[in-house]
């Protein structure tokens, strides 16, 4: 009894003592990882850790360069309902004897990096080492898309979306469906329900078919909210005066519902605590898929960044109240779909694709970089000739046959503007190129003791990033 009560106390000291030192003497980072769906997020942390675990290929980061990071470890995450970023699996998948890519993730999730670095400066031969904490948070692009709701009552976004939608093949069944709606009727929940999936099915195909104004975001990934009433509601055509028990107003509550419980506590809990931001971007298979998706990667990469300027948003300002994200890194995802003398080019279409936001988001005050990455390096280089050209290539083991081959994803322009500008124009196909997409099967790996996965700029990405702080 004695013991287990002297246990407790000791513990709790402890508690304390790890508390106050963590706050005074132990910096943590909030690294937020975000992208569309599919743009390689989960590759992305899966292959960070591992890479600053075994530091064997991370020379590009100061810290490693120097020698100074002593040990680096995965800890319990601070934040106790946030579910943990599955690495172990994640990473079990892509290094296994039989290697696959992971499977889709779409939801939050968290993961805790810590690393003892030593010391510089002035102070070194005085101090001990310190230890960093990084939080990675992973979050969904489509999350962010969300917060132009916040400035919307439920009229205008229901106007403006049905506006938007009424062209669209996809879109026809739920426009049958809502247009039929007498909105001044008695509340119907069947109804409700109806309309609303409608929606969803609608925003699905349209997510499928290359749209991305697919809000609200979590209709689309309603994890435990899917069936409530949060998420049952959908956008039907009114004029006049609300009447009291009318499924409009039904509906209008709804909405504001939505965005007061799902959208604002995730502004609130996780969006308004990170310090550093990378966004991840597949912009080779937009390019792959033609003008129209490239045009479409561009529009929501724009609103995805407009998060990063707060002042366009009352909410938001409030919220963050003059913090803000510190660093934002913009990177393409995949560059081993290229051979690296690509790369250049690659980086250039990163830039002029967020380049408006970019400039503003530096103007408040973010330093922002652009590059082209690959989390998982997946082939190799090889020159071959064709028709008397030399063509630089890229081998590796198809997707779905599990063939090896050699593949040219066709020549980049070197000015990014002449695929922007046909996209903005609205063209339907690209005339000066052609471009193939290619997906190939993570490759087999052999590991040197030290060696984290083959990337390519991971180490860059990661000095960009957080090496001012290590
Ligand atoms: N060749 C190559 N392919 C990659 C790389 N990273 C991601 N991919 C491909 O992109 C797909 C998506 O990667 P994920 O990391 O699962 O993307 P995500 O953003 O987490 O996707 P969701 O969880 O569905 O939102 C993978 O299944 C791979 O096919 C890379 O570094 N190289
Ligand atoms: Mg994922």
């Amino acid at each position: 009894m004695i013991s287990s009560l002297a246990d407790g106390v000791a513990r709790r000291v402890e508690r304390l003592s790890d508390s106050v030192s963590e706050q005074f003497f132990e910096p943590t980072i909030r690294l937020g990882v975000t992208g569309l769906a599919r743009s390689g997020k989960t590759v992305f942390i899966t292959s960070l850790v591992a890479n600053l675990l075994n530091r064997g290929r991370m020379v590009q980061l100061g810290a490693v360069r120097d020698g100074r990071i002593d040990v680096a470890f995965l800890q319990p995450q601070p934040d106790d309902t946030v579910p943990r970023f599955d690495y172990e699996t994640h990473l079990a998948m892509l290094t296994g004897p039989e290697p696959q890519w992971p499977d889709s993730t779409r939801a939050i999730s968290e993961l805790r990096l810590s690393l003892r670095v030593a010391p510089v400066g002035l102070l070194s031969g005085f101090q001990g080492p310190r230890t960093v904490h990084i939080d990675i948070v992973d979050y969904p692009g489509e999350w962010l898309l969300d917060l132009a709701l916040l400035d919307k009552d439920f009229d205008s976004w229901s106007s403006e979306v049905l506006g938007r939608i009424k062209n669209r093949g996809c879109a026809r069944d739920f426009l049958t469906q809502s247009l039929a709606v007498d909105a001044t009727s008695a509340h119907d929940e069947r109804l409700a329900q109806g309309l609303a999936r409608e929606f969803a099915n609608y925003l699905k195909t349209a997510r499928k078919e290359g749209f991305y104004d697919c809000t609200p975001g979590r209709f689309l990934l309603p994890g435990d909210l899917a069936g409530s009433p949060v998420l049952t509601f959908a956008p039907i055509p009114f004029q006049g005066k609300s009447q009291r028990g009318s499924i409009h107003r039904e509906m209008q509550r709804r909405f504001e519902a939505y965005k007061r419980k799902v959208v604002q506590p995730f502004f609130r809990d996780h969006f308004a605590r990170i310090d550093r931001q990378v966004v991840l971007v597949d912009a080779l298979s937009a390019i792959h898929s033609g003008p129209r998706a490239l045009e479409d990667l561009r529009q929501a990469m724009a609103d995805i960044l407009g998060a990063f300027r707060p002042g366009r948003n009352a909410f938001l300002s409030r919220l963050l109240r003059g913090k803000r994200v510190e660093r934002i890194l913009f990177a393409a995802t995949k560059a081993d779909h290229l051979h690296h003398t690509q790369h250049p080019q690659m980086t250039a279409i990163m830039e002029a694709l967020t380049r408006d936001v970019r400039d503003r988001a530096r103007f408040a005050g973010a330093k922002t970089s652009s590059l082209a990455l690959a989390s998982l390096r997946a082939t190799t280089e090889e020159m071959r000739t064709h028709n008397g050209d030399e063509l630089a290539c890229v081998r590796g083991t198809l997707l779905d046959t599990g063939k090896q081959a050699a593949f040219y994803p066709g020549a980049l322009p070197d000015d990014p503007a002449h695929l922007l500008g046909p996209a903005r124009t609205g063209a339907d196909r690209w005339l000066n190129g052609e471009y193939r997409a290619m997906a190939f099967a993570p490759a087999k790996l052999t590991l040197k003791p030290g060696d984290g996965p083959p990337h390519i700029r991971l180490d860059r990405a990661a000095e960009f990033l957080i090496g001012d702080l290590l």
